[in-house]
Parts: structure tokens; sequence; C-alpha cells
């Protein structure tokens, strides 16, 4: 790590603050660039950096040789001594303009052209198996951490970090959404890949609908919606590994995904209703889903 020299990083603007601490733009003074600043402060001993935190800093540089198309780049990494206990590690990312969730909500009447649709959700998937296949879960995917570039790149960002972000998460009580989150994150069960195929899931339909497509208050509530549109789940079906049981929600059967989704093609919901499969072991892999008919198949 680069020890934090002279002002390199000059900020500009306040990005967003979350679970994360707080993320801005900054001016690099050496390049002329704009660079998307992460601070994250992480305790320190005699030892020095955390294990963990070291783990996780050499694995994001690790993603980075391989310079995916699909991964917002991480430029630097600075590590900085605050007190004696505490050291603030700085991640300098490329700045990328925009996000998903403003650029969805600045999409004009009748909505996204299908085209669009097809060519972010491929981009998507396509940086979502490039995760994967390292075993790093993004964990909580969301429109406000997808990045569209100028150029209409899409540009996964804030994945990795879990570890680091813990200590200060604890202490930060910040409002998590939950509009993204699986059944099984929701219910508190063990999770893997497939829950970032689930909030991807959630991604496609909002960019058909330009609004989020489960927005529910809180976890049951969240759960509750779901079970609307998918059907509530069999017993057997039910993770065994959890507190929260499947007779707390009401029966119902699953709901043609065209009366919430109108514009959708077939093949379209039929790649939907793979992603919001309710069993993780069912639903569909980013590989998987990038060799569906939604993509391959059209004129
Ligand atoms: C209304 C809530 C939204 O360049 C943005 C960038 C942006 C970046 C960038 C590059 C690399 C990050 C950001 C990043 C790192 C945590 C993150 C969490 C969320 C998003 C990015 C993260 N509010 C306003 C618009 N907005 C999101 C919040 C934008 C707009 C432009 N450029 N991030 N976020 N890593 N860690």
């Amino acid at each position: 790590m680069a020890q934090d020299g002279g002002v390199q990083y000059e900020p500009v603007a306040e990005i967003g603050g979350g679970a994360y601490g707080t993320v801005y733009k900054a001016r690099d003074t050496r390049s002329g660039k704009f660079v998307a600043l992460k601070s994250v402060r992480v305790q320190t001993n005699q030892e020095g950096l955390p294990l963990s935190t070291v783990r996780e800093v050499a694995l994001l540089r690790r993603l980075e040789q391989f310079d995916h198309p699909n991964i917002v780049k991480l430029m630097d990494v600075c590590a900085s001594l605050r007190t004696e206990q505490e050291t603030k590690v700085t991640l300098v990312f490329e700045h990328v303009d925009q996000d998903l969730k403003t650029y969805l909500e600045k999409v004009p009447a009748p909505g996204l052209p299908i085209h669009q649709i097809r060519d972010m959700m491929r981009q998507l998937l396509c940086g979502l198996e490039f995760l994967h296949s390292h075993h790093v879960l993004h964990r909580d995917l969301k429109p406000e951490n997808i990045l569209v570039t100028s150029r209409g790149e899409i540009k996964l960002a804030d994945f990795g970090l879990a570890r680091i972000y813990s200590c200060h998460m604890a202490l930060t009580p910040v409002v998590v959404t939950l509009w993204y989150r699986s059944p099984e994150v929701l219910l508190g069960s063990s999770y893997a890949t497939p829950v970032d195929l689930w909030s991807t899931g959630c991604i496609f339909a909002e960019m058909f609908l330009c609004k989020p497509l489960f927005r529910g208050e809180s976890e049951v509530d969240q759960l509750t919606k779901i079970f609307c549109l998918i059907g509530l789940p069999s017993e057997e079906e039910w993770p065994t590994d959890v507190t929260l049981s499947q007779q707390n929600f009401s029966a119902q059967n699953p709901q043609p995904i065209r009366d919430q989704i109108p514009e959708i093609s077939d093949d379209g919901a039929d790649l939907l209703t793979k992603m919001l499969t309710f069993n993780p072991l069912r639903r569909i892999s980013a590989h998987k889903a990038q060799e569906h008919r939604f993509f391959t198949d059209h004129s």
C-alpha cells in the first residue's frame, strides 16, 4: 500500500454515504482526472492492519489485474495512520459520472428501449460472472452501485469489502435497502453467489418498470411482496436453518409476470422467472443467463 504522501487527491464533492463510510469525487492533481475516493477506518494493533483487511485489499488488486470492462477500475490504495488504534484505508477508483438509479429515474416515457435493456443486462451479467468465477459475491447489488459511463458501459462498484466494512457498519446505523435482497438473505439462511442473481432479477424488472419491483418496508414485508409474485414456496423448499417458518406467510400462487410488467417479452419473462427463483440451487447462474434466448434469439 502506498503511503498517503502529499495532496494527490483534492476532494470535489461527496458522492454518497452509507454503510461503507463516505465516497467522494476528487481530482487527481497528477493526471487532472476525476477519481472516486472511498475511505474506510480500520482498527489497528501492534501487528498493523488486520489480516482480513490486507486479504480483502489483495483480492481487489488481484481482480484489478484482469482489467474487466464491467468492473470499476481500482487505481490505488493508500493507508494513513490516524491514531494509535485506527488507520484510514483509502481506495482510489476511476470516477464514473452516473449510477443506474439516477439513469433510470431520467428515462423519458415510454421507458428504455428493449435493445438497451438487453445490452445493459448483458454487461451486468458479464461483470457478475467475472466476480463469481473469482469466488467474490457482490452481496448488495442495486441500481445505486451499478455505474453507467457516458458511453453506455456498465461498471459494478462497491463489492468485496465485506470484512472491512463490518466493523464500521456496526457503528453506523444506516438504512439499508431490502428491495434487492434475496429470500435466503431476508430469512437469514446461508447464502452464496445466487444472491446476486436475485438482485439482478429485481434490477432487470426495474429496467422495464423504471421503478423498483418489490418495495418492502421490513424483512417480513419484503418477503410478503416477493411471495405475492412468485407464490409461497412449499414447506419442502423452505430452508431448514431459519427461525421464520413458512406458516408465517399466507398461501399464494405465482402470478403472471406480465400482470406487473406488461412490456416484457416471453423470453424476458422466462429469464426473469429463472432469476426470481426461491430455491438458490435452482436459480439461474450469471453464466447460464447470458446464454438465455432473451440474449440470443432476437431480430
Ligand atoms: C441519490 C443515493 C445516489 O465513480 C457516481 C461513482 C457514484 C463512482 C464510484 C467509483 C467506484 C464507487 C463509486 C463506490 C464505492 C461504495 C459505493 C456505493 C454506491 C455507489 C458507488 C460506490 N444517491 C446519487 C448518485 N450516485 C449514487 C448514490 C452516484 C453517482 C455517480 N460515480 N459513484 N454514485 N466506486 N463504494
